[in-house]
Formats: structure tokens, sequence, C-alpha cells
């Protein structure tokens, strides 16, 4: 197994593995990378749904998504779809999956099942870069700090998705979430400092309005992407890419209007999250 990196503090490609037979040693060394790196990426992988199913269970268990479709035959398998005629997609803002759970997923493994001819991109940014590059008065101000997170805004029947022309291919509009987790997390198996709230899900630091969160979160928003910390993938057929989201933010690029675009999604199960 080779490993190079996407960008100075995100993401590795690993090559000179097959993802659906790697040996439990190379699994070891798979995790490994992406605790550290955040993100890894995978090339000219053979990987059917049943591959898919097997390598999310080998890897701890699986989460089913309560919001995204599922595949006809698998109820594991998200399918993130965006039809030419939708112009708004799933994911396409910086955002950690799954904040609002207890015991938020751990990460993602996506595949590339249908690309449009260009575009489609994702990115990644890394949460530990973005907190060790904090000036030190914000780390100090955040300390012992935790934040309220929820998904129901944007998924309930008249919540942000539901306004949009994606709102027809999601479920879950009924769906009550919501859980409280430190701003700053260490990661369960790094033991790295992480900086743990994103602009989609995180509603208000725990004793403060919305409104005076605010001002606090939009300067941390703005500190976490230091462009050294970002990482870009251009999807091929044949690419997977698993994520860790504690270790990272992803952002879905929507480029590519008029084309259709498909990837299958299992989502990994996690752990309680703890300062
Ligand atoms: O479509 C993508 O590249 C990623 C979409 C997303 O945010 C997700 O699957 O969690
Ligand atoms: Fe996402």
């Amino acid at each position: 197994m080779q490993t190079t990196p996407m960008a100075p503090e995100c993401g590795v490609e690993i090559s000179g593995v097959a993802l659906a037979s790697c040996s439990d040693a190379e699994m070891q060394d798979i995790k490994n990378a992406i605790y550290e790196h955040g993100v890894a990426v995978f090339r000219d992988q053979e990987f059917s749904k049943e591959d898919h199913i097997t390598f999310g269970k080998r890897w701890g268990g699986i989460d089913v998504n309560n919001y995204f479709p599922l595949t006809e035959d698998y109820a594991e398998i998200a399918v993130v779809k965006k039809d030419p005629d939708q112009t708004v997609n799933i994911g396409g803002d910086w955002h950690t999956d799954h904040s609002y759970d207890q015991i938020p997923a751990m990460g993602s493994v996506l595949v590339a099942r249908e690309l449009p001819p260009q575009g489609g991109d994702t990115m990644w940014a890394h949460m530990g870069a973005a907190y060790d590059a904090l000036p030190q008065d914000l780390k100090d101000e955040i300390e012992g700090l935790e934040a309220f997170h929820t998904a129901d805004h944007i998924y309930k029947a008249d919540g942000l998705y539901a306004q949009t022309d994606m709102g027809r291919s999601l479920r879950g509009h009924d769906l009550k979430t919501g859980a409280v987790h430190p701003v700053v997390i260490r990661h369960p198996h790094t033991g790295r400092k992480l900086l743990y709230v994103n602009r989609a899900f995180t509603i208000n630091i725990v004793g403060r309005t919305r409104e005076e969160s605010l001002p606090l979160l939009q300067r941390l928003y703005d500190a976490a992407l230091t462009g050294d910390n970002e990482c870009r993938l251009q999807w091929k057929p044949g690419t997977v890419a698993i994520w860790d989201n504690r270790t990272t933010w992803h952002n879905a690029m929507n480029d590519y209007q008029g084309h259709y675009r498909e990837m299958h999604r299992i989502t990994l199960s996690g752990e309680a999250l703890a300062a």
C-alpha cells in the first residue's frame, strides 16, 4: 500500500490495495490513515454494492441514513444523486454529516456510480489543522464550550431542502434531531483536538441564544478554512472515498447543471464524542 498526500494538511490517496479483498492488516492501516488525514481516496476499485456493504460491516457497523433515498435492493446503501433538471445538490456547502446525532456517524464510504462529463468534485477540510491554526485568544474563548446541533431546519417538511427542487428526493420530514457536543472534541483514536462545529447543523453555543452565538460561530467558520487544510477530489469511474466526519468537513461542488450524478454512500457507525 502506498499513500500520497492530496494536500499539505488534508487527505491521502492510497494505491496498491483492493478494498473489496483487503486483509485485516490493510484494513487497520486504512483506518489509521483516515483517522489521521481525514479522507482517503482509492482509484480503479471494483466495488459492487455487495462489496460496499461487506466493507462497511467489516469497518464496524452501518448507520442507515434517515433522509436520503436508499437503493431498491439494499437499505444500507443511500443514494446521493442529482437529476439533470434539479438545481440543488446534496451537501453543497461545508458541513459535517450527522453532527445532529447523539452518537454521530464516524464517516462514510462514497462510491462513484454515475458521473457528469465534468465537475461534481468533492472537497474536504481538516478540522485538526483548523483548530491548530486558530489564534490563541480564540482557542481560549472556545475552551470548554458546548454547542447544539440539529438537522430539523434542513430536512423538515418546510425546511431548506423542501423549499428547493431537491425536496422531492428526500425522506424523513417529520424526524426530530438534536444533540450537544463539545465545540472542540478529541479524536477518539488519535487524541488530536478537532474543531467540531459546522455551518449546516450547529445552531448555538449552549447557554447562549442563536443570535448571541452567531458572531463566534462565524469567526470559527471563517478561520476553519486555511487553504492548506483543504483538498479536492476529482472523481473517476472506480473511485471510492472514505472520510472521517470528526476529522473533516466536506462540500460537494454543484457545477454540472443539466447532467446526472449518482453516488452510493454507506454511513459508518461512530462513537460518543468528548472534549
Ligand atoms: O456528493 C458528494 O460528493 C458528497 C455529498 C455529501 O455531502 C454526502 O454524501 O454526505
Ligand atoms: Fe455530507
